[in-house]
């Protein structure tokens, strides 16, 4: 088979250890072969027709190899394609995604294709300086180094519309119930009803008030996406009011500005609270870019905690898929063809990011979501705390509760005859033991059933691993 007059198929080749290698679900009109050289080439060098202008170093040096292919129809299968490292201009993510995650997403010839994962090379990695702090940075600043128990984070809401003064006291309320953290909402930034440094300053007033009142180091993360240059002026304002932590919406901002930005944030010592806010757009359906790959390019560019999804709550992505999420941020993987995903390896400077689970979290939740994330997680809950029927402190105990009840393995409706808070928030939302259960046991077969998983998703693609992600 030959796509423009090159055939970009090499079923021998061997990805050397410098090679970014690619995992696509692809499924077009002609046949599968065809289509996997047509990736190839459209990502790599080549293009519909012969070139009179190609060249021997082009072509040995610089093509992409389809080196493995499981084929599922006659035209549509997964296909693993290896990149040389000199193709790119390493230190550019911008020019990496134009290459391996541009124009192939627009082929006519394609009905479907997803970008399911690309495994970096540590010679990639080299270029890259990681988060500044990650999981031990923000656990030495909290003090949760010895016990390494989970964090508690809140969302203040409503999501906008509250005054500064007002959300600092909300968010005083969080941190005396038991929040180590307080974010912003990925849409409240710098609104006129509630101004950025305005609300800052009311903030980094709160995080004394705690300190001085309980001793406790909180952290809270102002939003400051917007523009480059207004990034910048809102990263100076809060260095020099002795902030310690911004938010990002690291997905919205995109990798030219995030790649800048971040750089100026470890330069002035700022913890990064990544929001990946709009990934899903281009997560789901046919044509995509898995959201793996967007974590990879956040952990090497250096944010410290990452949104990666709960597994349990209101938004996408199962347990299995969101426990590979977490393991990815913070961990050397081996390869899960069934939930789409590569082998990865880290090299040693590019730290462990704090996984952040968050999105329709309550207390009857949390059994299922420390079962997927283990004790390395943000555990955050918006409505979850601000909704309870006691206010946000009462909301903020109650959520406590049920992660020392999980950690200390005692089953929430027992916890919940000796504590109050956590007893109400139980019949507010309603506490199913069968969710934890049912999460517990598909957690615990995935590695029992991994070569049947495997085999599985070869054979049947992509609505096989979805069944999974
Ligand atoms: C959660 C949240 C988070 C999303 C993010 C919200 O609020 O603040 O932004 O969950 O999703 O605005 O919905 P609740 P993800 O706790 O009230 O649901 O972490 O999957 O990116
Ligand atoms: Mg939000």
């Amino acid at each position: 088979m030959v796509y423009g007059g090159y055939s970009y198929i090499d079923k021998r080749y061997e990805p050397t250890q410098d090679d970014f290698v690619a995992l696509f679900w692809v499924e077009g009109k002609n046949r599968i072969e065809k289509i996997a050289e047509a990736i190839a080439a459209e990502s790599s060098v080549g293009t519909w027709t012969k070139l009179k202008t190609m060249n021997e170093f082009v072509w040995q040096r610089l093509r992409a190899r389809v080196f493995r292919i499981a084929e599922v129809s006659a035209n549509s299968g997964l296909v693993w394609i290896a990149y040389p490292f000199e193709h790119f201009d390493t230190k550019n993510i911008i020019q990496f995604k134009a290459s391996v995650l541009g124009n192939i997403f627009g082929m006519k010839e394609l009905n479907a294709l997803v970008a399911l994962d690309i495994q970096f090379p540590k010679r990639y990695q080299e270029q890259f300086s990681g988060p500044l702090g990650g999981i031990e940075g923000i656990r030495k600043r909290i003090g949760t180094e010895k016990t390494a128990r989970p964090h508690l984070g809140t969302i203040v809401k409503p999501k906008v519309g509250l005054t500064p003064k007002e959300f600092a006291a909300v968010a005083y309320e969080a941190y005396v119930g038991g929040c180590d953290f307080v974010k912003d909402d990925e849409n409240l930034v710098d609104q006129d009803f509630c101004k950025f440094w305005e609300r800052a300053i009311a903030m980094l007033e709160v995080l004394d008030r705690i300190k001085s009142e309980t001793g406790r180091t909180v952290l809270y993360a102002p939003n400051i996406s917007d523009r480059y240059e207004v990034m910048l002026e809102r990263l100076d304002f809060l260095k020099s009011n002795n902030a310690s932590m911004v938010m990002l919406d690291v997905f919205q901002i995109g990798y030219s500005a995030l790649a800048n930005i971040l750089n100026e944030t470890k330069k002035r010592g700022l913890f990064v609270h990544a929001h990946r806010a709009g990934y899903a757009a281009e997560a789901r359906g046919k044509f995509g870019i898995n959201f793996v790959i967007h974590e990879k390019f956040y952990r090497l560019l250096g944010v410290d905690q990452l949104h990666v999804g709960t597994g349990v709550g209101k938004m996408e992505g199962s347990p299995l898929y969101v426990r590979r999420l977490n393991r990815i941020l913070r961990e050397d993987v081996e390869e899960a063809i069934h939930l789409g995903s590569l082998a990865q390896n880290w090299s040693a400077h590019i730290k462990p990011v704090f996984p952040v689970a968050s999105g329709g979290i309550d207390p009857t939740l949390v059994e299922g979501a420390l079962a997927i994330h283990g004790p390395d997680v943000v555990l955050q809950a918006g409505g979850g705390i601000h909704g309870h029927p006691g206010g946000t402190r009462v909301g903020a105990i109650a959520m406590v509760q049920a992660i020392d009840a999980v950690i200390s393995n005692i089953p929430l409706r027992e916890y919940a005859k000796t504590h109050p808070e956590l007893k109400s928030a139980l019949e507010l939302w309603g506490y199913r033991p069968r969710t934890a259960n049912m999460v517990k046991k598909l957690l615990e077969q995935e590695e029992k059933r991994k070569a049947v998983l495997k085999r599985a998703a070869l054979k049947q693609g992509f609505k096989e691993i979805l069944k999974y992600m």
